[in-house]
């Protein structure tokens, strides 16, 4: 089933559930290696979403700015290779979406959410290309995310993503203002109270 949420967002419901246990082993392996963390935002805040990365590339964040890291800054190691399951499922779900390049993922952001945890409404831009669509799938305990315009004011929309949705956001969706709400305490067979979130990005 596939929904168009705005101009150039395409959600692939349930897209990921048969792969969606092997995902979540994967976000432990992960992140026994590079551990989950709540990035300090410049401004001075702890995010109250934990993050991690795999891939060449990692998004963090600290007082001086945001930016993409080769090296954890808290292993002083390179990031977890990309896992197959992931790179496999991210083109799967570009293709499904209409975008058939090759994506060449160079980053893959890990979102932890426990219940309360939100993003407020931001854009996406830390990455040079922002020609390549960013694939996001859901697993977990359900969200509701927002999501607006290329200006931090005008309209929002809402949508509940569940565990396996998967969304590409391409054309002009993909510099469109978005958040999280805060997360609802409830529960999820295969993570407990939490929501995790993966977004494949091409920063280069
Ligand atoms: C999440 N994460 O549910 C969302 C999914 C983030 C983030 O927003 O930055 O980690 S990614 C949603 C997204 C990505 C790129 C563009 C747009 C939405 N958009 O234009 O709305 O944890
Ligand atoms: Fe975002």
């Amino acid at each position: 089933r596939t929904e168009a949420l705005a101009d150039g967002a395409v959600i692939l419901r349930g897209f990921a559930l048969d792969v969606a246990s092997e995902l979540l082993a994967q976000i432990d392996t992960i992140s026994a290696q590079s551990p989950f963390r709540h990035l300090i935002v410049p401004g001075g805040k702890r995010m109250s979403v934990a993050m991690t990365n795999c891939g060449r590339l990692g998004w963090v964040s600290d007082t001086h700015g945001y930016r993409y890291e080769a090296i954890d800054p808290i292993t002083q190691r390179a990031w977890p290779a990309l896992p197959r399951v992931f790179t496999e499922l991210a083109q799967q779900a570009a293709n499904a979406a209409g975008y058939h390049d090759e994506l060449s993922t160079d980053a893959c952001l890990v979102n932890r959410y426990e219940p309360g945890s939100r993003l407020t409404l931001h854009q996406d831009r830390d990455e040079h290309d922002v020609q390549a669509p960013i694939i996001s799938v859901s697993l977990g305990v359900p969200a509701i995310f927002v999501f607006g315009r290329n200006t931090r004011s005008g309209p929002t929309k809402r949508s509940r993503l569940v565990h396996g949705d998967v969304v590409v956001w391409g054309g002009v969706s993909r510099l469109a203002y978005h958040g999280v709400q805060p997360i609802a305490q409830a529960q999820h067979p295969a993570t407990g109270s939490l929501r995790y979130n993966l977004t494949f990005r091409k920063v280069f």
